[in-house]
């Protein structure tokens, strides 16, 4: 049995998709990072980075075995399920340029970008124009590539497409056209087409109200006050 310790944003929908993608037996267990449930002792046990999303894999490599970081988790599931991370070593670093350019790329940029855009303080104009045109380039460089090649990794369906995919959800706001990206809009058609996927999107918005109806009255924390979450750790962790 596979635990997700998470919650349904894009970093956690990636291991939805890969879980319903291999069919392994797996539960979501709550983690609701408006209410600080990430710098809790026990979850800081399995993700001392105090992040979602996190495993626990009961039947693990000599045991249960817990995991934190998405892309580790995504080369984990491959590795234990030997599905959607090609043997052949060629496909297989394919693969792996794409997933780590997701995570070192699409993900921070992405989220960087939306927390300028929703930001309400003054002074901003710079960060917002630095991370959106920052995303424009991305999105031209998942175009580029899809342009060439059916998935993100080459020939196959992989763990980077899985990946990337909850990511790029909001292109309809950043003006992302099929005009204008065509490669990247055929990706996206045939990534919304995988019952897996679907059953992420339906979970994503399941999860997300029973996690809105448990937290009903209870006080929520300021989760972009950095300094405040490098107190939290350090409380956390009886420093
Ligand atoms: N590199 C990490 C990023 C995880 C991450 O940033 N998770 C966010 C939600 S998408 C989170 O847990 N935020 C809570 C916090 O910052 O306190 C991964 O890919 O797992």
């Amino acid at each position: 049995m596979i635990e997700l310790h998470s919650a349904p944003t894009p970093n956690g929908q990636k291991v939805m998709i890969m879980l319903e993608e291999t069919g392994l037996p797996w539960q979501h267990i709550d983690v609701n990072i408006r209410l600080g449930e990430q710098f809790s002792p026990e979850h800081i046990k399995i993700n001392p980075n105090n992040k979602i999303p996190s495993i626990v894999d009961t039947e693990g490599p000599g045991g249960s075995y817990s995991m934190m970081e998405s892309g580790a988790i995504l080369v984990y599931l491959a590795e234990k399920t030997g599905k959607f991370l090609p043997p052949d070593q060629r496909q297989r670093y394919e693969v792996l340029q794409w997933l780590a350019f997701q995570i070192a790329h699409v993900g921070p940029m992405i989220g960087q970008s939306s927390h300028f855009n929703n930001y309400k303080g003054e002074n901003v104009q710079y960060s917002r124009d630095r991370y959106n045109n920052e995303v424009l380039r991305i999105f031209h460089v998942l175009d580029n590539r899809l342009r060439t090649q059916a998935w993100l990794g080459g020939d196959e369906y992989s763990i980077a497409d899985m990946a990337t995919y909850p990511w790029t959800r909001g292109h309809k706001d950043r003006g992302i056209t099929a005009e204008e990206f065509p490669g990247f809009h055929r990706w996206y058609a045939a990534m919304e087409a995988r019952p897996a996927v679907q059953r992420n999107n339906q979970l994503t918005v399941e999860i997300r109200e029973r996690m809105e109806r448990a937290a009903e009255g209870k006080s929520a924390i300021d989760i972009y006050n950095t300094r405040d979450n490098a107190e939290r750790l350090a409380k956390a962790t009886g420093r």
